[in-house]
């Protein structure tokens, strides 16, 4: 298969990025949704900062305080070598168990007509305000479902990891919604189209103990309420997406089934992307599955950087090039960068394998369309 990737990779580095306050520093946009959009390729950019006032000494974790029902950013100090600090993974600062992020996330929108060159907003679209939202909003996936833009995103707090939504019809005014499924939960992709009369989502809740990581489906009828949750797929063991797994870009319609390119981690490769292709009228049905990834971490922004060995999509567009369809795929590299990758669709389809036919576990959720005998990779 033919991967291309952007000569001018990384398309979007930390410098391009106005910080959103003087007192913050821009050190990865990455983790970018993507739409096409009125003749136009937006990415809503995941920006995060740190302070840019810390001692040699120092550790600084970067909130979203609260004071007199404002939200303001508010930073907690703590000295290198104090005990109980533990600094270790980069994107996180544990403190005597209680855990906070060394960024502070926001959502920034760019625009461009090639796909290739963005011109950056200096302020963001979206900045954490909520209590549930005081580490930081992350991974944002845009879909325009019945002419609205609705933006899912990853909101962080002392209250865990939840999925929240936004939206907006112009991309210049927002709202948001709130939490639509509460911690532990992230990497939601929203259909672009209702499918029997429902919305649905994949989602991945994180269980501690039995079940693990596993992507789910959910179904709405209004985009913010959501049930008759219903297990896709498990990670894999002794393949690339033996250890975290969960959906990238936001599902796209085909000729042969909706293509979800989705990141799976194994302890060899780091964070790499790979597809599954899902039934149209039945998304519950899985047709066939990448045994192995097609994007892999290799080029060296993909490599070394904020968090290295990490490719992550959370959007991609097809386009028509010379009557071939293109996917091309934007991505997060080693957690700092923005970057492009092209691959052709009748390539992708073609590396997916027909999954084990094993036979699902009886259900009896009312309505989800459930075949019963079809393709179960649950625990694969
Ligand atoms: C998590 C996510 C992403 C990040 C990867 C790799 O799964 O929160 O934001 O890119 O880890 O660090």
């Amino acid at each position: 298969m033919r991967i291309e990737r952007a000569q001018m990779n990384p398309i979007i580095s930390p410098i391009h990025v106005t910080p959103s306050s003087p007192e913050m520093q821009v050190v990865s946009a990455f983790n970018a949704a993507a739409v096409s959009w009125e003749g136009e390729t937006l990415l809503m950019l995941r920006v995060a900062e740190v302070p840019r006032n810390v001692a040699d000494d120092e550790v600084a974790v970067p909130i979203v305080a609260h004071v007199d029902g404002s939200a303001h950013v508010e930073v907690r100090r703590f000295k290198r070598n104090q005990p109980g600090l533990d600094t270790s993974d980069p994107r996180a600062v544990l403190f005597n168990g209680e855990i906070f992020l060394s960024s502070l996330s926001h959502l920034r929108l760019a625009r461009s007509k090639d796909g290739y060159h963005f011109a950056i907003d200096t302020k963001p679209a979206l900045f954490p305000t909520e209590p549930y939202e005081e580490y930081g909003i992350e991974d944002p996936r845009m879909t325009v479902l019945e002419g609205r833009v609705y933006i899912n995103y990853t909101a962080v707090s002392r209250y865990g990891v939840a999925v929240a939504l936004a939206s907006t019809s112009d991309f210049v005014t927002y709202e948001k919604h709130g939490i639509i499924l509460p911690p532990e939960n992230k990497n939601v992709v929203i259909f672009p189209e209702r499918i029997g009369g429902r919305i649905v989502m994949i989602h991945r809740p994180a269980t501690t103990g039995l079940g693990g990581q596993q992507m789910w489906l959910a179904y709405s009828y209004d985009v913010l309420h959501w049930g008759q949750h219903t297990p896709l797929m498990g990670k894999r063991p002794g393949m690339w997406d033996s250890i975290r797994i969960g959906a990238g870009a936001v599902p796209m319609r085909t000729d042969y089934g909706w293509l979800e390119i989705y990141h799976g981690v194994n302890d060899e490769q780091g964070y790499c992307l790979g597809a599954v292709l899902l039934d149209l009228e039945d998304p519950s049905k899985i047709l066939a599955r990448s045994n192995l990834p097609f994007l892999i971490p290799e080029a060296e922004y993909e490599r070394t950087g904020f968090f290295g060995n990490v490719v992550f999509t959370c959007g991609a567009v097809v386009t028509e090039v010379e009557d071939e369809s293109v996917v091309r795929i934007y991505y997060g590299a080693a957690d700092q960068y923005t970057c492009r990758a092209d691959i052709d669709l009748e390539d992708i389809i073609d590396s997916l394998h027909t999954p084990a036919v094993l036979v699902r576990p009886p259900v009896n959720l009312n309505e989800v369309p459930y075949p019963t005998g079809a393709a179960c990779p649950i625990g694969e």
